[in-house]
């Protein structure tokens, strides 16, 4: 008998799969499809614990829809432009393409040896002119739609890394994702994409997405941020022009006591009187360098100063004065509010602070004094009140007719706004998909012709880090003849922002290779919408709803048939390690600096807080794969991964339970090895004795349960201990030599394959089989296997238990008490007394109560 070695096993079957290209996606359509989709990873180098998981998860599922008779799509790429490579050019010298392709080459070995049933043939990197080439002709179909433009536009500045940031790349804090440098606002043209067009259908296509988390689902529509309410317009006193505001509230338009532009707002200088000029200068100046959360929070003090300038209420043809304030945002609705601090929260703030008149015009239905002074802004429905011809009507009402009579005064209409921006795309950078437009003093920005693409990014190209991208530094590729018309003209030197990259990758897989088209439309039309995306929760808002974005657009442009992208999604949790911390300090302590069982600082002898936290190479907590992969295999790694907690939550990683599925597999090891040299019956002749009775319905259970768990909700966590309790009933069956016994070794094999593929193919071959057990069809439940005929029946005396009987599962009531009274032990304890009561618990006791 060998012993379990899965380092050479693993390695052997992995080559023979790759061999025998096992996972190729069938070219047939002979079957069902099933499109299995990880988020592409980042080439940083290093496979982690995070990525691990992922692939897995989307692994294990491609496997179990391979055996239950799909043909299916699972495949990799690499979403191989973006900063970090750029910045090793910058620090090392080393170029962006080398430096991406050696990851590439790496991280691709090590996803090898995880076990991975990747079709390879259809490996993508977005960072290659084949795939860039497309990346290039969809913007320009985007172009030639209207959907992209430029536009001067205050942008986030990252001081170190020298570039333009999307909103979605800066913190809470007003901080670069990448650099951590503290966010700059600096006026640049810029391209963009415009999103906005689409945010109505983004929003009403969520309800299609029934394979989605809600969590996520909300998250996007918040991201979406639909208000319905009116554009209303307050004439200015000093000039001919009128401050346009939107309100989700014009059922409190004669509440209105001020105006407020946001301090960017075009009107704001016309607006101010000479007294007013130069605080208002420095004001501006003041709010220009904050972040947006920092002039927008509830609880931050509202911060504003009056420009002198006078609007009129057309409602009530009241003048009030016209502020700038820093908690009016000018990219949002239309740059400017009307306040109403009775009965908004941020106003009232405002109102206190700076003593505006608060004038309430909507009461509680029930309102016992009117003319009580209000401690807080109400901010909910009622009657209205002080409001002329809408007195007394319900608040949802007066919405409706103030509007009506807005717009029959031509003051404004109803308006419905999205907090949604257009997707600003572009970027300074050199490593990403130059954006293929060539500007003309004569043509303007003329687009590179079909026939011309890829423009290729240049390869001798200078990194500094520093100024202005490398791109534009380079003269010999900057000048071009225009075109159209063939005069001298110059290349767009942006590149695009690499969530570009990633909006479209999923359509290039089923056709990878195609070299006249971004994606063949009956491929695409054949093999999506992906049927299950697996990945991070990082990824609920930006990377999906891009995703849906360009889908949509696409299909506009009738290059497909599908109007959503990914129809099921699983956002996996996150993989935690242990973590020491000093909380005096702050510091992360290395485990191997720390006694586990009396965990100190070493340096200062504190002691240390011991805690689960996402791996991180800060905080020393990481798990490397590798080391993992070298100690245990693959296979123990997996099973681990799947068992240790449901995919969606968090996983805590523990080398005991490690330790306990390696175990778990030398079991399978031994129980398959052993059986291996056993020579048992070919068939079962006449009736299933009790004990081969008893394992055929381990056998159908665990199919059963496993089943269940994997469809739908992927419970991979109890699979695996289905896989055990069916190891251990195998393990104490007393009809080794049956041929139900061989039924069960090898349903636990091919139940086992998805999950631990090597093992299970090492001892499916060790048992004479010559095909893969990954080629074998996922076990049907046999019902009638699942019949329990005998039951375990508890004999009780005065509550006492005395004994057990095996009775018939389908047993009435009064069968049970006969069969108790009748058994041996009620014989032995009532001996000569009186039975009072007999208390019958079907499928489980009878119990006897003696009397005198
Ligand atoms: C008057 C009013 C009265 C408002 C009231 C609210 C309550 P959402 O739901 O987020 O769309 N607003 C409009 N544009 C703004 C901007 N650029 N910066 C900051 N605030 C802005 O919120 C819309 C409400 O936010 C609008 O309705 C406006 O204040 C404010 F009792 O108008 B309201
Ligand atoms: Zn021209």
């Amino acid at each position: 008998e060998s012993r379990y070695n899965p380092a050479s096993l693993e390695e052997k079957w992995q080559q023979t799969w790759t061999e025998r290209q096992l996972y190729q996606t069938p070219e047939t359509r002979d079957r069902p499809k099933f499109y299995a989709l990880s988020m592409f990873p980042y080439p940083s180098g290093n496979l982690h614990m995070g990525h691990v998981r992922v692939y897995t998860i989307t692994d294990v599922i491609g496997r179990l829809k391979r055996m239950q008779g799909y043909r299916v799509l699972n495949p990799m790429g690499w979403d191989a432009f973006g900063l970090p490579a750029e910045n090793a050019a910058i620090e090392r010298g080393i170029h962006p393409a080398k430096w991406t392709y050696q990851n590439i080459a790496q991280m691709k070995q090590q996803l090898e040896r995880l076990g991975i049933a990747f079709d390879w043939t259809r490996e993508v990197a977005t960072c290659s002119p084949d795939y860039y080439k497309w990346t290039q002709w969809i913007f320009l179909q985007f172009f030639n739609a209207g959907l992209a433009y430029q536009k001067e536009a205050a942008v986030n500045w990252d001081p170190i890394d020298q570039t333009v940031l999307a909103n979605e790349q800066v913190d809470n804090e007003g901080r670069s994702w990448r650099s951590g440098a503290k966010v700059e606002r600096k006026l640049l043209k810029q391209w963009f994409f415009k999103i906005t067009d689409y945010a109505e259908q983004l929003l009403q296509d969520l309800d299609q997405l029934t394979g989605w988390p809600e969590r996520v689902k909300l998250m996007q529509a918040n991201w979406i941020g639909k208000s319905v309410g009116a554009y209303l317009e307050f004439p200015i006193v000093e000039s001919s022009e009128k401050v346009a505001v939107f309100t989700t509230r014009p059922d409190t338009v004669y509440g209105v006591t001020y105006v407020v532009l946001a301090p960017e707002h075009p009107l704001t200088r016309k607006v101010t009187t000479q007294d007013r000029l130069a605080a208002v200068e420095s004001f501006i100046a003041e709010v220009s360098n904050q972040s947006e959360l920092e002039r927008t929070a509830d609880d931050k003090p509202k911060r504003g100063i009056p420009t002198g300038g006078t609007a009129i209420n057309p409602f009530t043809g009241e003048e009030i004065p016209i502020w700038i304030a820093d908690y009016v945002l000018y990219e949002y609705g239309t740059g400017a509010v009307m306040g109403v601090p009775a009965h908004d929260v941020r106003d009232f703030k405002f109102a206190r602070e700076q003593n505006l008149p608060i004038k309430q015009v909507i009461v509680r239905a029930d309102a016992a004094d009117e003319k009580a002074e209000l401690k807080e802004a109400y901010t909910e429905p009622g009657i209205v009140i002080n409001s002329d011809l809408f007195n007394g009507m319900e608040s949802p009402t007066a919405k409706g007719e103030i509007i009506a009579h807005a717009e029959r005064q031509k003051w404004g209409k109803a308006r419905v706004q999205y907090r949604l921006r257009d997707w600003l795309i572009s970027r300074q950078r050199y490593w990403g998909a130059p954006i293929p437009v060539i500007h003309c003093p004569s043509c303007g920005a003329v687009p590179v012709p079909d026939e011309d693409l890829p423009v290729q990014l240049p390869e001798d190209v200078a990194f500094s880090g520093r100024g202005l991208s490398p791109l534009s530094q380079l003269e010999s590729w900057v000048n071009v003849p225009c075109p159209s018309c063939g005069e001298p003209a110059k290349r767009e030197t942006d590149t695009m922002d690499t969530f570009i990259d990633s909006s479209w990758y999923f359509l290039r897989y089923p056709d990878a290779q195609n070299a006249d088209k971004a994606f063949d439309t009956q491929q695409v039309n054949d093999w999506l919408p992906v049927d299950q995306y697996v990945g991070g929760i990082e990824h609920a808002i930006l990377h999906l709803l891009y995703s849906r974005f360009f889908t949509k657009v696409l299909r506009d442009r009738g290059l497909f048939n599908f109007d959503e992208p990914f129809q099921r999604l699983l956002t996996q949790g996150m993989v935690q390690g242990l973590t020491y911390k000093n909380p005096q300090t702050g510091k992360y302590i290395p485990s191997a600096q720390v006694n586990a069982s009396d965990p100190k600082d070493p340096e200062t002898g504190e002691a240390l807080q011991v805690f689960y936290e996402k791996m991180s190479k800060s905080k020393y907590n990481g798990v490397d794969p590798l080391e993992v992969l070298a100690k245990y295999g693959a296979d123990t790694a997996r099973m681990f991964i799947l068992f240790k907690a449901p995919p969606e939550k968090d996983l805590e990683w523990e080398d005991a339970d490690v330790e306990g599925q390696f175990r778990f597999l030398n079991r399978v090891w031994r129980l398959v090895t052993e059986y291996a040299e056993t020579t048992p019956a070919k068939e079962v002749k006449g009736e299933l004795s009790k004990s081969e009775k008893e394992l055929r319905r381990s056998i159908h259970t665990a199919i059963k349960e496993i089943t269940e768990d994997l469809d739908g909700e992927y419970q991979f966590n109890t699979a695996v201990s289905e896989l055990m309790k069916l190891s251990n009933a195998l393990n104490d069956a007393d009809c080794k030599n049956s041929a139900i016994y061989t039924e069960g070794i090898k349903t636990l094999l091919i139940l086992l394959a998805p999950f631990a593929p090597h093992i299970a193919e090492e001892l499916w071959q060790g048992i004479g089989n010559q095909t893969s057990v990954h080629e074998q069809s996922w076990p049907g439940v046999d019902l009638d296997a699942l019949v329990v005929d005998e039951i375990t029946l508890v004999i009780q005396i005065s509550g006492k238990t005395r004994g057990t009987i095996q009775v018939p599962a389908q047993a009435t009531r009064e069968e049970l008490e006969q069969y108790a009274r009748e058994s041996e032990v009620a014989q032995k304890y009532i001996t000569g007394q009186e039975i009072k009561k007999a208390i019958v618990v079907p499928g489980k006791l009878v119990n006897f109560v003696l009397g005198k």
